[in-house]
């Protein structure tokens, strides 16, 4: 696991032996945090990288392809997503695409880990201001406590976590959820990533039936993300009446997208057949 000096490369492996891996053009740093093991390297052709026990979190160049999907498809969803909530996502690019939207009046952001925000902002910038914008309050701390007790009320929530297996696997849960489903308001989207769709199928498939079990509608999608075991997997909590299949185009034009078309957004649906069925087995 983790950088291999034979190569001078990172290889992050996952189950069964499948590795994803860049070429290492420098190490910049490695710390033990309270929380992580976190490890920042410069690649030789896709920026900065950052680890946490050993999984790639992102690649500076290709990060969008993560950080756009996991917002933008369940923001032009909603009607009106003013107050937004996103747990994790400390290295900030959750945020900077959130605020994006001229909506939002009010965006959280409660990350476990102070070291993520400290080392994104000083050494990786994909921030890109984000953290000052006075819409954005960012909270050191656990997103799980922050939720069940705040009296607040959010229109959109987005988990931004490492994967459902180890410390996040508390975000996966059924319980979890619930509390996420109270804390939206009448009509709200919730959404997660949750994981590789060929590698972690189990995982991806108890937090479906966990979602199932809770939010009044829940929708799977992939999309093929730069960094990690692709096609990655999302899922989205709908309450109330919105219709994630349909995006408000309007509000698509001058986000500056790259990786996610809002104009395909029917695309997003697109998964291998097993999925489906699967899916459908476990509905
Ligand atoms: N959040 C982590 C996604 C999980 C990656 N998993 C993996 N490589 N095994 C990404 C943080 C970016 N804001």
């Amino acid at each position: 696991m983790g950088f291999n000096e034979r190569e001078n490369a990172f290889i992050e492996w996952y189950p069964r032996g499948y590795g994803v891996g860049f070429k290492v053009k420098e190490r910049l740093f490695e710390t033990q945090t309270k929380y992580q093991r976190l490890e920042l390297y410069e690649t030789e052709g896709f920026g900065k990288l950052l680890v946490l026990d050993g999984t790639v979190q992102l690649v500076e160049i290709g990060e969008e392809s993560y950080h756009e999907p996991l917002v933008h498809p369940v923001m032009l969803a909603h009607p009106n997503p003013k107050n937004v909530l996103i747990i994790g996502g400390g290295d900030g690019g959750t945020l900077r695409e959130v605020l994006k939207h001229e909506t939002v009046e009010r965006a959280v952001m409660v990350e476990i880990d102070e070291m993520v925000i400290e080392v994104s902002r000083l050494y990786l910038g994909i921030d890109k201001g984000a953290f000052e914008d006075p819409r954005a309050e960012v909270m050191v701390g656990d997103g799980v406590e922050f939720l069940r007790n705040t009296n607040e009320k959010f229109d959109v929530i987005i988990v931004d976590s490492t994967d459902p297996v180890g410390p996040a696997k508390m975000l996966f849960s059924e319980e979890f959820f619930k509390t996420a489903y109270e804390k939206l308001n009448k009509k709200g989207l919730y959404i997660t990533q949750s994981g590789s769709v060929y590698l972690f199928t189990n995982e991806l498939l108890d937090a479906y039936r966990g979602m199932k079990n809770v939010f009044d509608e829940v929708h799977y999608f992939s999309f093929p993300v730069i960094g990690y075991a692709s096609p990655w997997s999302f899922l989205v909590g709908v309450k109330g009446d919105i219709d994630f299949r349909k995006v408000d185009l309007e509000r698509a034009k001058g986000l500056g997208l790259y990786y996610y078309d809002p104009e395909r957004h029917e695309t997003l649906f697109q998964m291998p057949r097993y999925v489906r069925e699967l899916l459908e087995k476990r509905a």
